[in-house]
């Protein structure tokens, strides 16, 4: 058996993408709830202030806030072993600086956590899954600011004293990586991975498209930095508070291949990797800036001087205690700048002639996780590794009966699921899965309730209707045979 019976199975939200909610019992503004939603060609919109008649699809989301009892109670049905959502910065903290943490947001992630338990489910945790409170964006320009790396490390220890006999699972940021997206252009990436954006934009007078923000590679880099100090920090606090806790780093990985043979496209595609999903992970594994970053940033012109020697240790002595994924889809890259593209998760890249892809043209590539999981083992052979996005954004269409039929979203999952298995026979130590979205939410990329993953479905729709109910999709029922076998029968 590929699967061991403590392997990990589950699906993972983000708080700002379920929850709604999103100015309940204290909580202020984050970043998501300023972003219009959009569609496969239409880009989200940032607006600075709140606008009445303006459709925010986060502020509602699907209703996670009120409905957490009975989400759980599918996912209990399921199985499910762990479940990984995000704690959203601006319920403890509101405006990221508050001199208190706010005792009801506490309290919301408590009793989540009790419902978790009386089925049996580990939580896993991420601190910031692009939660930055609007506040800490307009006063210090995100993470840009050290005081930014103080005002999280505060957030961190109050969930790690509050929750440490409730979770022992951890991540500091979602897809720390982001703003390295197309070699640090900025744009969405700085937003939702740094809260960093120019003064110009943060005042716009007119809706900004989020593909359109500019932030400086500079800036970007200095955040970046700024981040994986605060990230370290945590850690080592989370260590000292729970010497048991397991705190992970989180990768957005587009696995990338060189579009031919060419040497041209194979080193293109080699730096491009290493940029794009080697440089954050190496800095929070192996706790030091690898060589090809500082090349990056000669050739970029970056001054480097914000890495202090102090800062150094503090990374050395923060590494993670494993490394922890997303993947769906791989991309090529072409030395040629003519080669035909196709989109991605943040960002563009080129396509493969032999992959298909989804409707939002992710390309579909399930041996390309064994071939994944295989080459960061070999990276970081000393940590376990964990896939905790992993899934297919697809049009669902309900039956008279009510009932979904989503075969494609099935064998998706069935072919990444049976290259795990692989990947553990190759000899991978893949601690857990889970499947990006088990129910229904708002994209992250688009905005939209019609690009659905779940394997419950939820009643909501981009014109703002529907009456949030939910209700089990085929995948379902597959998804808990799947779980009950440990992995073994996924006819
Ligand atoms: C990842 C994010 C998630 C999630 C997922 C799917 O980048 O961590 O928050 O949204 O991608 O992307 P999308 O929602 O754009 O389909």
């Amino acid at each position: 058996m590929a699967f061991s019976k403590n392997f990990l199975w589950g699906g993972a939200v983000a708080a700002n993408q379920c929850e709604g909610a999103y100015l309940e019992d204290g909580k202020k503004l984050s970043v998501p709830d300023m972003l219009l939603g959009g569609d496969v060609n239409t880009p989200r919109m940032f607006l600075p202030v709140t606008d009445p008649d303006a459709f925010y699809p986060s502020h509602e989301a699907i209703d996670f806030y009120h409905r957490y009892k009975e989400d759980i109670a599918l996912m209990g049905e399921m199985g499910f072993k762990c479940f990984r959502l995000s704690i959203n910065w601006s319920r403890i903290f509101p405006n990221g600086d508050d001199e208190m943490p706010n005792e009801a947001g506490l309290k919301f992630y408590d009793d989540v956590f009790d419902e978790c338990k009386k089925y049996g489910i580990e939580p896993l945790v991420t601190l910031c899954h692009y939660e930055i409170p609007w506040n800490i964006v307009t006063k210090y320009h995100g993470f840009l600011s050290r005081e930014t790396i103080d005002l999280f490390v505060k957030y961190a220890v109050t969930c790690f004293e509050r929750y440490k006999d409730k979770v022992k699972y951890w991540l500091t940021f979602n897809e720390i990586n982001i703003p390295c997206m197309g070699m640090g252009n900025g744009g969405m990436g700085a937003l939702y991975g740094l809260g960093l954006m120019e003064d110009e934009d943060i005042h716009a007078a007119n809706p900004v498209r989020l593909s359109d923000l500019k932030s400086k590679p500079q800036k970007i880099f200095e955040a970046l930095h700024n981040e994986f100090v605060a990230s370290s920090l945590a850690v080592q606090k989370g260590h000292e508070i729970c010497p048991d806790f397991m705190i992970g780093n989180m990768i957005a990985h587009t696995t990338l291949y060189p579009l031919t043979p060419n040497p041209n496209d194979v080193f293109a595609c080699f730096q491009e990797d290493n940029f794009q999903n080697n440089f954050c992970g190496d800095v929070q594994v192996r706790g030091v800036y690898p060589t090809f970053a500082y090349k990056f940033f000669r050739d970029h012109g970056i001054d480097t001087s914000f890495i202090t020697e102090e800062d150094k240790e503090i990374l050395k002595k923060g590494t993670v205690d494993y490394y922890t994924f997303s993947y769906y889809m791989t991309n090529c890259v072409a030395k040629d700048g003519q080669a035909e593209k196709t989109a991605g998760n943040m960002s563009a890249g080129v396509k493969n002639p032999y992959l298909k892809a989804s409707d939002w043209g992710w390309q579909i590539d399930p041996l390309g996780l064994r071939y994944t999981l295989n080459v960061l083992h070999g990276r970081y052979p000393d940590i376990p590794l964990m896939v905790v996005e992993n899934g297919f954004g697809a049009f669902d269409k309900v039956e008279e009966d009510g009932s979904i039929h989503d075969d494609y979203r099935i064998d998706y999952f069935r072919e990444h699921i049976r290259c795990m298995g692989e990947a553990i026979e190759d000899g991978v130590p893949l601690i857990g899965y889970t499947t990006w979205g088990p129910i229904d939410l708002v994209s992250a990329g688009t905005g939209q309730y019609a690009k659905r993953y779940g394997f419950i479905y939820v009643d909501r729709h981009d014109d703002g209707s529907g009456d949030f109910s939910r209700k089990r999709k085929d995948s379902f029922f597959w998804y808990k045979k799947v779980i009950e076998s440990d992995g073994e029968d996924l006819e």
